[in-house]
């Protein structure tokens, strides 16, 4: 029998950075209320975390390589709304967000999470940010607590 290499979702005391976008903060600010509450509910005590506001889902990776270049944090997690009917230049704002946030990882070694909603209308982000298909931002705040604990253990 092998043992598998799993993290586990307790929040103890990893250091988490959320960075969130001002833009369709009707939404960022509901991803991360999700974010901070399942921390909490996972064992993480508020002091851990630390937040930066930025203009938009463009700028998250600008912001998020920074934080992670720190070394302070474990995690760093990207919060961010872009909506296809509101957006003329959606593909290039969720496009370039996705890839930055992937590069950061892949660049720093650091634990880069996407917790970007891609909505076709405010309908869908609705769902996204709380309603029927959860929050976005929780499964953002999980998926950084199950990575650090998964690294401890390399
Ligand atoms: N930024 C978003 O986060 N979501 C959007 O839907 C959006 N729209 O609609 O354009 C958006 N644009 C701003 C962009 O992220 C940058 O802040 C801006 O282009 C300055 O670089």
């Amino acid at each position: 029998m092998t043992t598998p290499l799993e993290g586990d979702l307790l929040a103890r005391d990893a250091r988490i950075a959320i960075v969130v976008s001002r833009f369709n903060d009707f939404f960022t600010k509901q991803l991360l209320e999700g974010a901070i509450d399942i921390h909490t509910r996972l064992g993480g005590k508020p002091a851990a975390i630390t937040v930066a506001w930025v203009p938009g889902a463009f700028e998250l990776p600008t912001v998020a390589l920074k934080l992670a270049k720190s070394k302070k944090f474990d995690a760093v997690i990207c919060l961010g709304c872009v909506i296809r009917g509101a957006t003329a230049h959606y593909d290039h704002v969720a496009g370039e967000a996705a890839r930055g946030i992937a590069q950061v990882g892949l660049e720093t070694g650091v634990p880069t999470i996407f917790g970007v909603i891609t909505a076709d209308n405010i309908e869908q982000a609705t769902e996204r940010s709380g309603s029927k298909q959860g929050n976005a931002g929780a499964k953002a705040m999980m998926a950084a607590i199950e990575m650090v604990n998964l690294f401890k253990k390399m």
